[in-house]
């Protein structure tokens, strides 16, 4: 997509987000109403491109805790002894080319490394160097089609019953800072920070940043995903779908 057709798209999907007030339940009215004033008051004061803060190696943070699922069953354990030679990132959904990655497809494109700070909402933080290609060259490879608003991400761990998800809108996913991270502090993903490949979205809160990512799908409504809230979290909580810090 060009740029021109992503500055369309982008502003296309802040008035889809607008547009979930009018389609909620009443008693969700008022939650909603908030959560988008605070998602464009926080995009009228960071700008679509505006980076986040990156950090030196100094910084670094000795652990980097794992949060959530940290070792994921079925047929993961499997996976891991073989090297995630078998693992596969799809590309799908509303794209003219679905894409089907290796580990070794995506360690060859452009890296991009950054150390930034995850701030989970229960309360703990962490600094660590993440490295991988932006979002961006991976949808630009597959192009977006016109109807596409929102990138869904499928990761391969299910809680309780459900796979996790994750989702953003095409600003959040054009975002330079926004990366499939392959390598945490200069190593692969260890198996508790989501091994072997999860997005990290920097500009939001720790559970948008989806581990143990399996599909990259582009949608154009969240309604019929899950149950609609856009999340695992969001579907279950009251964690807002739109977690700018
Ligand atoms: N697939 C998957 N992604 C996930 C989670 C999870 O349980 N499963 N937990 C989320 C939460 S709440 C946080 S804070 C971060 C934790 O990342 P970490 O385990 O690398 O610390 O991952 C997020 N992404
Ligand atoms: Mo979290």
């Amino acid at each position: 997509m060009r740029r021109r057709n992503f500055l369309v798209a982008a502003g296309a999907a802040f008035v889809a987000g607008c547009n979930r007030v009018a389609d909620s339940k009443p008693a969700a009215r008022l939650l909603d109403a908030a959560e988008s004033w605070h998602k464009s008051a926080q995009r009228f004061l960071n700008p679509p491109d505006a980076l986040v803060r990156e950090y030196s190696r100094a910084d670094i943070s000795p652990f980097f805790r794992g949060n959530g699922t940290t070792e994921p069953g079925g047929a993961y354990p499997a996976m891991q002894s073989n090297g995630f030679a078998d693992w596969r990132l799809e590309v799908r959904g509303l794209v003219d080319n679905p894409l089907s990655l290796t580990l070794e497809n995506i360690r060859r494109l452009p890296q991009r490394t950054q150390i930034t700070r995850h701030d989970c909402v229960e309360g703990w933080s962490a600094i660590g160097e993440w490295a991988g290609p932006q979002l961006s060259i991976l949808l630009e490879a597959a192009g977006l089609q016109d109807d596409a608003r929102f990138i869904v991400f499928r990761c391969f761990d299910n809680l309780s019953g459900s796979d996790y998800y994750e989702s953003v809108d095409l600003v959040d996913a054009f975002h330079p800072q926004t990366i499939v991270a392959h390598m945490l502090n200069g190593e692969p993903l260890p198996v508790r920070n989501g091994a072997p490949l999860r997005m990290r979205i920097e500009r939001q809160l720790g559970y948008k940043h989806a581990k143990y990512l399996t599909g990259i799908e582009a949608v154009s409504s969240l309604d019929d995903i899950g149950a609609g809230g856009g999340g695992y979290w969001e579907d279950r909580s009251g964690y807002q779908w739109y977690a700018g810090i």
